[in-house]
C-alpha cells in the first residue's frame, strides 16, 4: 500500500487539516502519515486561538517518521511560522522528499489568519521550488502573485507569474469565484481547465480535501493532469454530501 504525508495544521472539527487529509487518504486508499504543525481551538463557525508547534519539534516528528517511513507523496498545509517553513525544507532536501504538494494556507474560511508574518514569503521562496504541484484558492493566488484574480483572464495571469516560482504546475482553485467553480492549471507551458457547478453554501475545507487528493493521487502513480481531474470530482461530490454538525459551515463528506 502506497503512504502520503500531511504536515499541517490540526482542526478539531475534522473538516479541515490534518484530521481531513488523513481521511482524504483513507478514502483513496493510501495510508496516512502526519506531521503536526499547527493546533488551533476553533468550530464550525470559526478559528478561536492558534498554538504554533517548536519548529524544533516539528523537526523532531520529521526526523522520526522518516528515518523509518518514505512516503510515496507529501502535502504541506498550515505551517503557521517562518521556523517551520524552514525545518521542512531542510527536511524535503535531507532526506530527499518526492511527490510534493503545497496548499499555501493562509486564511481559514472564516477569515482569520493561519500564517505568521512573512512565513507566506517563505512558502513562495523556499518550498515552491521544490514542489510539484502548489494549489492556491483566489485569494492566496493574489497575495502570492501581486495579480488581483477574480475571473478567467486574472487567474491565466497569476498562473504564469506563480509558475516562475519554481512548482512543475500550479492549480489555482476557484471555488470562491461568484458563478462557477473554475480550477485553472498552469503546466508544462499550457494552460488547462476544469469546471465544475458552483454548489451554493459555507463550506470548510475544501482547499485541505483537494490538495490531499491530489496527494493521494501523485502517491498511487496518477499524472498531474489526472490527479487534478480526480481530485475535483472528488471535492465536487465531497461538497454535494456535506453535512451539519455544528452552528456553523458545513462539512464536507468524503
Ligand atoms: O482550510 C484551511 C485550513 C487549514 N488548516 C487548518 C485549518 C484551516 C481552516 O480553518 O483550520 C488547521
Amino acid at each position: 500500500m502506497k503512504s502520503a504525508l500531511t504536515i499541517a495544521g490540526s482542526d478539531p472539527t475534522g473538516g479541515a487539516g490534518l484530521q481531513a487529509d488523513i481521511g482524504v487518504f483513507r478514502r483513496l486508499g493510501v495510508h496516512g502519515l502526519s506531521v503536526t504543525a499547527a493546533l488551533t481551538a476553533q468550530n464550525t463557525r470559526g478559528v478561536d486561538a492558534i498554538l504554533g508547534v517548536e519548529a524544533p519539534f516539528i523537526e523532531a516528528q520529521l526526523n522520526s517518521l522518516l528515518n523509518d517511513i518514505r512516503p510515496d507523496a507529501l502535502k504541506t498545509g498550515m505551517l503557521y511560522s517562518v521556523a517551520a517553513v524552514n525545518a521542512v525544507v531542510r527536511t524535503i532536501r535531507g532526506f530527499d522528499l518526492e511527490n510534493l504538494v503545497i496548499d499555501p494556507v493562509t486564511i481559514s474560511s472564516s477569515g482569520r489568519p493561519l500564517i505568521e508574518n512573512g512565513a507566506l514569503e517563505a512558502v513562495k521562496r523556499e518550498l515552491f521550488p521544490l514542489a510539484r504541484v502548489i494549489t492556491p484558492n483566489i485569494y492566496e493566488a493574489s497575495a502570492l502573485s501581486g495579480v488581483n484574480v477574480m475571473d478567467e483572464q486574472s487567474m491565466e495571469q497569476a498562473s504564469i507569474v506563480l509558475s516562475k516560482t519554481g512548482p512543475e504546475a500550479v492549480i489555482i482553485t476557484g471555488g470562491h469565484l461568484e458563478n462557477e467553480t473554475l480550477d485553472l492549471i498552469y503546466y508544462d507551458g499550457k494552460i488547462y481547465k476544469l469546471r465544475t457547478k458552483k454548489m451554493h453554501g459555507e463550506f470548510h475545507g475544501t482547499g485541505c480535501t483537494f490538495s490531499a487528493a491530489i496527494t493521494a493521487y501523485l502517491a498511487k502513480d496518477s499524472t498531474i493532469i489526472h490527479a487534478a481531474e480526480k481530485a475535483k470530482a472528488f471535492v465536487h461530490d465531497s461538497i454535494v454530501k456535506a453535512r451539519s454538525f455544528g452552528k456553523g459551515m458545513k462539512l464536507l463528506n468524503v
